[in-house]
């Protein structure tokens, strides 16, 4: 009893203490907390000491300083739309959220050395059309880029649409700002495309989801504006056709093919039903199709070498019947209104209630056989249960997530999602596969990650988290357990 009083005055201190910091307008404690301590998804709903948001790197080191010294866990935060739980602090009501949307600075552009660098707060979308006013194109693209920050790009590794031609967010930062564990700030916003001087400390920070410390600002990798793009939506009979266009386009187009998403046909038809404002660029048979795909290429010379070479690799995928009906935008809108189509996917998702999620990667040559094997077995055992498959195949990426059948609750679903887990990730596994391809791990993949991962990977992972993070602070509970 004692012990708790105690506590509690410790933590009443600490709140204190905070408030002296930020001032107590950047402190949120009860119902100006709550929209923190829940993810997007609804799945995880946490409890913090409180929500705090400072607005510089100093600010956010002088925080996780204070924690440390009273030992009060520090759950970082940007826009909170991670697919994983990790930005959500656990139910003891003991952590700190430090959101960082107030680091929101644009600190310098170089186009020179083709390079922007920006607070970890920047909103994703805010950074791109900063890029743009530079006559630069910063590459990095998904659906959430409204809400989601670069920080929160980089501690999940996010990939998106463009990850074909561009990389992961890991392949555009040259150079991080971290506050560590301990409240030091490490100053590496180094712009070398080359640096060999030991052990990579960047790529540790990247995709640890707030386990190892705080990116604070980032130095970032700007490309030329494409001179033309070209985007179509292809209607297919199989998921062995996608694969065989995509190799084609992948020869054709070379490094000018910036994105090749797959989507089930059941997958854009309920997309186009729940949100009629949006159609699909077909009729008739070819809109009842089993598979889409939805194919961009950008040119660096012309518009007409890029139609000449769209026309040339789609014309023979046609013609050879790989492709039954294709649909090629003939304007902007009509490429956005095809991209809108598939990055609608998720919110239409999201209305048809809880699914259970699988961001895998797989070879691309064994993803077909992968999605055939999986649906059969998945139907064996879970009968009626239904398939959501979409993603990047050009990068081997497949949202294979999975819905609750007709007769079935969403608590039903819920139920058994540890069994849906296994059965689909052991076949992931068995197809030499990842059971985590872009968004990461954070409390929902935690336990999943300690069946496929090597005992001894596991082991030095917690060598490097308990050498970065020694009291066991930042994020626990999030991608290892605590
Ligand atoms: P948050 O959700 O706030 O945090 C995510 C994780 O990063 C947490 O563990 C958090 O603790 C940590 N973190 C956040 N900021 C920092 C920081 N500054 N320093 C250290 N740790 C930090 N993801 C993809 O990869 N590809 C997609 O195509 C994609 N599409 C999406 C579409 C929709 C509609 C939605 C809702 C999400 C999508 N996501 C996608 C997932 C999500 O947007 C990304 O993971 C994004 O990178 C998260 O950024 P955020 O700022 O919202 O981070
Ligand atoms: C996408 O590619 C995102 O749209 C979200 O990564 C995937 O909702 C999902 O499962
Ligand atoms: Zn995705």
């Amino acid at each position: 009893m004692v012990a708790r009083i105690d506590l509690h005055e410790e933590q009443m201190s600490v709140l204190k203490e905070l408030e002296a910091l930020l001032g107590a307008g950047q402190v949120l404690t009860g119902e100006a907390a709550s929209p923190f301590l829940v993810d997007w998804r609804r799945r995880y709903q946490g409890q913090a000491l409180a929500v705090v948001r400072p607005g510089s790197t100093e600010e956010v080191a002088a925080v996780v300083r204070l924690c440390n010294l009273h030992a009060v866990p520090v759950v970082p935060q940007g826009g909170n739309t991670g697919m994983c739980g990790g930005a959500t602090p656990d139910e003891s009501g003991r952590a700190v959220v430090l959101c960082l949307t107030r680091l929101n600075k644009v600190r310098a552009i170089d186009t020179d050395n083709d390079t922007m660098t920006v607070e970890a707060g920047c909103i994703l979308q805010s950074l791109q059309e900063v890029a743009r006013a530079a006559g630069r194109l910063f590459p990095l693209s998904l659906a959430a880029e409204g809400s989601c920050t670069i920080g929160g790009n980089l501690a999940t590794n996010a990939g998106g649409t463009q990850v074909l031609r561009y990389g992961n967010t890991r392949e555009l930062a040259l150079g991080l700002e971290v506050v560590t564990a301990e409240g030091e700030i490490w100053h590496g916003l180094r712009g070398l495309r080359k640096d060999n001087t030991g052990y990579d400390l960047r790529d540790l920070f990247i995709g640890s989801e707030g386990t190892l410390g705080i990116i604070t600002a980032a130095t970032l990798k700007l490309y030329p504006l494409p001179v033309a793009q070209r985007t179509a939506m292809l209607a297919l009979n199989t998921m062995e056709d996608a694969v065989t266009v995509l190799s084609r386009a992948r020869a054709g187009f070379g490094a000018s093919l910036t994105g090749f998403e797959v989507m089930a046909g059941p997958v854009l038809q309920a997309v186009v039903r729940l949100f009629p404002q949006q159609r699909l660029p077909f009729e008739g048979a070819s809109a009842q199709s089993p598979w889409f795909a939805l194919l961009e290429l950008s040119d660096s010379e012309s518009a007409e070498h890029a139609q000449e070479r769209f026309e040339s690799v789609l014309g023979a995928a046609i013609e050879d019947g790989l492709v039954t009906d294709a649909a090629i935008a003939e304007n902007i809108a009509q490429s956005k209104a095809m991209w809108h189509l598939r990055e609608s996917i998720p919110l239409a998702e999201a209305e048809l209630g809880k699914s259970i999620k699988h961001d895998v990667s797989i070879p691309i040559s064994l993803i077909a056989k992968f999605v055939q094997t999986t649906n059969a077995a998945l139907q064996v055992k879970f009968p009626g249960i239904q398939n959501i498959v979409f993603g990047h195949l050009g990068d081997g990426n497949l949202h294979y997530n999975v819905a609750r059948a007709p007769h079935q609750t969403e608590q039903d679903l819920l139920a058994m999602q540890y069994d849906v887990y296994g059965l689909v990730h052991d076949s992931v596994h068995a197809h030499s596969g990842s059971i985590s391809a872009e968004h990461g791990v954070g409390q929902l993949k935690r336990d999943e990650l300690t069946r496929y991962k090597s005992p001894l990977e596991l082991k030095l992972m917690k060598q490097i988290k308990d050498a970065l993070d020694p009291k066991g602070l930042m994020n626990p509970g999030k991608v290892l357990q605590s």
